[in-house]
């Protein structure tokens, strides 16, 4: 793996591993970190041997505690633009990257740091983990997506009120609000999103990336086109490899082995 300034990368038996390391700055998301997750991006999608990847941050604290707040106080109008638009982008290609992407969010995901958390595909949480927007108190609306997911995840009655409050919520009201999909005791958060990310490793990488495509770009849609797309994507599963062998071993009875193709 690539050396990064502000990130630690690691890979093993299918699964990368990608860890927000800045933790004397409860790892806040500055320029240089983001210019790193947009690298590691595309390391890791040419990386055949990866086939899921988690989130995490370093340190007790945080996953992320937001944006770089001494970058942003020195944004004039274009440079704030730019600046979430950058962000925007980098978060866009989670959402849209074709291997899972579990967040394990292990502390304080505040501003741009639930933001990246809800641009991944699955977040798990430690029971330490607290959730917010707390953008409105820095006289600010977020930047990096998160009107936009929030609602989309929790609503909009909850979204608005996280919003406008800019208050912090604990990884149980989380879960209740649909924010994260499960809660885990701080120690086994890891272990808990290895085993997830192994297990989704193991499945078929073009159903994978399929899945990943219809629910991001479908839900946007009308429905008839969304399950248009749906149709089309399940077409070409019909063409692959990974097709035959999944039918085949459920008709031997055995475990599939997926390659990819
Ligand atoms: N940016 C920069 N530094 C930070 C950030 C941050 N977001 N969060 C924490 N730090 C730094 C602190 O300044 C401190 O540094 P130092 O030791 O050098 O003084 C260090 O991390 C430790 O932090 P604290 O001492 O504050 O730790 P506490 O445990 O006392 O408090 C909190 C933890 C409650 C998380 C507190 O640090 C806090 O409130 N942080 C800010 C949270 C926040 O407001 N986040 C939103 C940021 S704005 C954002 O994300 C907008 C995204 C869209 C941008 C669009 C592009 C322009």
């Amino acid at each position: 793996m690539d050396e990064y300034k502000n990130l630690l990368v690691e890979a093993k038996d299918g699964v990368a591993v990608v860890t927000l390391n800045r933790p004397e700055k409860l790892n806040a998301l500055n320029r240089a970190t983001f210019e790193e997750l947009a690298a590691v991006q595309e390391a890791l999608s040419e990386d055949a041997a990866v086939r899921a990847v988690v989130i995490t941050g370093a340190g007790e604290k945080a996953f992320a505690a937001g944006a770089d707040i001494a970058e942003i106080a020195a944004c004039d109008a274009a440079g704030g633009k730019a600046t979430a638009l950058f962000g925007q982008g980098v978060f866009a290609r989670w959402e849209r990257f074709p291997k899972p992407v579990v967040a394990a969010v292990n502390g304080f995901a505040l501003g741009g740091g639930c933001e990246l958390a809800m641009a991944c595909h699955i977040r798990l949480a430690s029971e330490n983990a607290q959730f917010g927007q707390p953008e409105i108190d820095l006289g600010l609306t977020p930047g990096y997506g998160g009107t936009q997911r929030l609602a989309r995840l929790v609503g909009r009655g909850a979204a608005l009120e996280l919003l406008l409050t800019g208050d912090r919520i604990t990884a149980a009201r989380a879960r209740e609000l649909g924010l994260v999909n499960a809660v885990f005791p701080r120690e086994k958060l890891l272990e808990a999103a290895l085993a997830l990310a192994s297990r989704l490793a193991a499945k078929a990488p073009l159903a994978a990336a399929y899945c990943i495509e219809a629910v991001g770009l479908g839900s946007e849609m009308p429905l008839e086109e969304a399950c248009y797309l749906e149709a089309t994507l399940f077409g070409l599963c019909c063409a692959s490899e990974d097709m035959r062998e999944g039918t085949r071993a459920f008709l031997e009875k055995r475990k599939p082995l997926f390659c990819g193709r």
